[in-house]
């Protein structure tokens, strides 16, 4: 496919986009993006193939069926705040992991503000060598390039926290249900998990200072047509159950006004209290997990930096960072 081509069909998804269930005739687009009518013609087609819903009616035109929900920048793009206007989206219909694909742009030398976001990923990552389930059309996968040259390595943390606020109040935004954080990163809805975010870090070779960060999230829109896999149907859901317009498209780029805003203002923000405020371990039972095993403790607060302030049985308290350590609930059935 030739440039100008895909130019058209790209034009033609932000102007169908902007207007869902508007009807255009063939000639006033092609007027518009002086193309002739078989390059709209095409540009319809490619967009077809591509899982559009676009109809077509005699004397009025064609028209992008109004409950449409297919990640595009165009569609991202009605959402997006002006705080968001430096950031560069890319989309991709299928990624290996966007973590990864990310880490190839940012040794390249790609800027702070780059975005990827795919449809599906063959290889989505979670922590520690677990994967993340990521089917494709039923949710977000995205990774954002940082470079804050502000932070230690050490305040990385910061920022899964304002990823993890920012995704809570996009998902709240958007669905109006409510949504907690099971210290560190992972987001809740009706007590399944909805979303997991993974933050990688890359260190200068020099000094040790913070090189890049790549912010990766991934959220379950909707439940995947077959089902979740076994080993996580009793724990993963999904924040629709219906099809939304531009669900996806207004989770991912809510997530960005929001988390963009954090990171803008991170000294006067208050995402630690909406972090806390959400926060599913407090006040609960728990197991600490490290590589000697589990021990019992309650969960007593998320201090200023994050860290879970767990006491254990024999009175002793500990300030806990995330990376080796999990906790799990021991009071809910299927949080773990
Ligand atoms: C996470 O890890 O939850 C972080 C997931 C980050 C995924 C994003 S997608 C975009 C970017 N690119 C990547 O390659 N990754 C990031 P963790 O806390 O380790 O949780 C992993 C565990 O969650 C698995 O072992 C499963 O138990 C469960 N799980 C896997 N897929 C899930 C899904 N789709 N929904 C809910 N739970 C899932």
């Amino acid at each position: 496919m030739g440039t100008k081509e895909l130019k058209t069909k790209d034009k033609l998804l932000a102007l169908f986009e902007e207007n869902k269930g508007v009807y255009f005739s063939g000639e006033e687009i092609a007027e518009k993006f002086s193309v002739s009518r078989t390059a709209v013609w095409k540009a319809v087609n490619r967009l077809r193939s591509q899982g559009y819903q676009i109809d077509a009616v005699p004397n009025k035109g064609y028209s992008l069926s109004v409950d449409t929900d297919i990640l595009s920048t165009q569609g991202m793009g009605k959402y997006l705040r002006p705080i968001c206007s430096k950031l560069k989206l890319h989309m991709l219909p299928m990624a290996t992991s966007t973590n990864a694909w990310m880490r190839q742009q940012a040794e390249a030398g790609a800027p702070e503000g780059y975005a990827v976001i795919a449809n599906a990923q063959t290889e989505g990552r979670g922590r520690q060598g677990r994967r993340f389930y990521s089917p494709a059309d039923t949710g977000v996968y995205m990774s954002l390039l940082l470079r804050p040259g502000k932070y230690s390595p050490s305040q990385s943390v910061k920022l899964t926290t304002m990823a993890a606020v920012a995704a809570c109040e996009a998902m709240e935004k958007v669905s109006g249900k409510s949504a907690q954080i099971k210290w560190v990163n992972d987001i809740y809805m009706d007590g399944r998990k909805v979303s997991g975010i993974l933050t990688e870090a890359a260190l200068g070779l020099e000094d040790g200072s913070l090189d890049y960060v790549i912010l990766g999230i991934g959220v379950n829109a909707y439940p995947p047509r077959e089902g979740f896999p076994a080993e996580i149907r009793d724990l993963a859901g999904a924040v629709f159950q219906q099809p939304q317009d531009d669900g996806k498209n207004r989770l991912a780029a809510e997530f960005l006004n929001r988390f963009m805003g954090y990171y803008a203002e991170e000294e006067s923000s208050d995402y630690a209290k909406e972090y806390q405020a959400r926060s599913l371990a407090i006040g609960k039972e728990v197991e600490v997990l490290s590589s000697v095993g589990a021990r019992k403790a309650k969960a007593l607060d998320v201090d200023g930096d994050c860290r879970l302030v767990v006491q254990y049985e024999d009175g002793q308290t500990e300030a806990l960072s995330s990376g080796e350590i999990r906790v799990r609930l021991t009071q809910q059935g299927g949080l773990t």
